[in-house]
This record gives C-alpha cells, structure tokens and sequence, in this order.
C-alpha cells in the first residue's frame, strides 16, 4: 500500500436538493472516525475543515430548472478551489458532501490538473439530467451533465475549464434510476453504464476487471471516484434522500474498493449523499467510513 498524504475537504451543503440535512453529511462522517480509520492505515490525514456555505438567504433567483442555482454556484467555486490546491500540494482530495451537486466543483478542481481523467460514477442515478429534461429542478441530478460540459453556462464555466472530463473516460457502476434525458445522453455521449443488470449478470468481479481495463485502454493520468451513498441498497445505507431499491450490496461495493486499490490507479474521492437526519444511528456514515477503509487500503490479515 501507497502512503498517500490525504487532504479531508468537508462540504455541509445541501443546496443540490430539497430534502434537508445532507449538510450535516460532512460532520457524521467524521463521527464515524474517518481521519483515525484512514490514520491506521498509515496514511498521513489532513483535515481542512469545511467549504464556507452560506446559510440559506431569502430573495435568492427562483429557477424552477435550477433550482439555489446561486448557491451551488458559490459552494462549487470554493470547492473546486480547494480542491486545486490539495494537488498542488501533492495532497489527494478526500471530499465528503453534502448532496452530489458538489461534484461539479470536484471536478472543476481536478479538471485543471489532469487532461485525460477517468471517472467512476457509483450511483443509483446517471447525474446526468440537464435544465431541458430535469424533472426535478435539482442540481444534484446534474452534476455528470455539467462536468461534460453541458447545463447551464455559468455552472460548466466554473474556473474556465471546459469540459471538465471526456464523456469517454465515465463509468457509472449501480445505475437503476435513469431519466428518458439522460438515456439519450449517455448513448449519444458514449458514456459507459453498468447498471443493476450487468451488475447481477456479471458480478462485481468482472464489473470493476472490465471497467479499470478500460479506463487503463484510455490512457487515462488520474482516477476520480464519485460514489453517491444510494449506489448501495437502501437495506445497507438508508440514510439518503432518494433511496432506490435493488442497489449494491455492502460486500459488492467493498470489492469494488478493494479492487480500486488494488489498481494503484486512483488519484481522489468524493463520498456524497449522506443524511444523517434521514439515517438510522449514522449507519450510512459508518458504512461511508468503512469503505473508505477499504479503497484507501485496509486489509485483515
Ligand atoms: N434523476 C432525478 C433528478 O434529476 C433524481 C436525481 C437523484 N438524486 C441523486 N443523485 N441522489 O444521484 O431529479
Ligand atoms: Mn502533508
Ligand atoms: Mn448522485
Ligand atoms: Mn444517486
């Protein structure tokens, strides 16, 4: 196992959607031990605190398509800074959310630092909708959309850098909630799916085999994670605030960890989605952790 130097940036934002207190997703996993996990490990851990998100303002522009466009504005302008300077300092980013529009400002940070990066998209969702085909006006349905450049022009400009990722160089692992809108895209985008079915069909194994040799065909120079709690079955992580049953069970998605670090490929990490008000005594957040463990390099014996 690779010593890595990693740099924790919480974002209590809950911006990306309606359902309150996955702001509070920053702070429960903390509770659950993540600097110590990853500590013991041997990892040396730094904690930056949080992204400042601001408290919610009244007068802010009502966009039923967008919905706190504003605010996801700001909070992804801070994150995709931070998220800069960890690279700059040798650091690997270790982003804890908040909802999954912050993953627009996540790869903002990246994009200026790698030019071939590839993405693993864990998810019950595509993230993919746009203004046009959202049926929800909330942003964290977006966030894959805007990182391949398409959305709302001020949310794909963010720091310049556009597309942020070569839709090419995307894998989504768990997907089992798909908009006609996105479905169209990921077809006409090239966008590699393995949804619940080839997950069952194939198993984890061949899934995580297939999705690395891939990405390792693409010559890609760095690997982002995006793993949105809700890829699991609600069973294992049922403090989120779109639970889709069928998902990924807890064992499947620790091999898939263990196989990103087996791959020495993996460069950053966002772990998105929990809502510790919609949790069952932090379970979501303990499982966020336990995984953590894994994809950074925990072993048993
Ligand atoms: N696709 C739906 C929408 O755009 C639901 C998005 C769900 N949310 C997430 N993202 N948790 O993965 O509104
Ligand atoms: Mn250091
Ligand atoms: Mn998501
Ligand atoms: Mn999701």
């Amino acid at each position: 196992m690779n010593k890595l130097n990693i740099s924790i940036i919480g974002v209590p934002t809950d911006y990306g959607q309606t359902r309150r207190g996955v702001d509070m997703g920053p702070s429960a996993i903390r509770y659950a031990g993540v600097v110590e996990r990853l500590e013991a490990v041997g990892h040396e851990v730094h904690d930056q605190g949080d992204i400042r998100v601001s408290q919610k303002k009244e007068g802010t522009i009502v966009d039923k398509q967008l919905l706190n466009l504003e605010e996801v504005i700001d909070v992804s302008t801070s994150l995709a800074n931070s998220v800069s300077k960890a690279l700059e300092q040798k650091e690997f980013p270790l982003v804890l959310g908040g909802d999954h529009s912050i993953a627009i400002g996540t790869l903002a940070g990246l994009g200026e630092h790698f030019k071939n990066l590839g993405v693993i998209w864990f998810d019950a969702h595509a993230d993919l909708n746009t203004p046009e085909t959202t049926p929800s006006g909330n942003i964290h349905g977006m966030p894959l959309a805007v990182s391949i450049g398409l959305g709302h022009e001020r949310l794909v400009k963010i720091r310049n850098n556009v597309p942020k990722i070569k839709p090419e160089n995307v894998i989504i692992i768990g997907a089992r909630s798909v908009d006609p809108g996105e479905r169209e895209l990921i077809s006409q985008q090239g966008i590699k799916v393995y949804t619940m079915h080839e997950v069952d069909r194939l198993g984890m194994t061949r899934v995580m085999e297939d999705a690395l040799a891939y990405l390792r065909a693409r010559d890609i120079d760095g690997l982002h994670l995006s793993l949105d709690l809700d890829g699991l079955d609600p069973l294992y992580t049922p403090g989120v605030g779109t639970p889709v049953p069928g998902g990924i069970t807890y064992r499947e998605s620790h091999l898939a960890m263990e196989m990103l670090q087996e791959s020495g490929m993996l460069t950053s990490a966002e772990f998105v989605e929990v809502n510790p008000i919609l949790d069952e005594k932090n379970r979501t957040a303990d499982v966020a952790v336990a995984l953590m463990g894994s994809l950074f390099g925990e072993t048993l014996v």
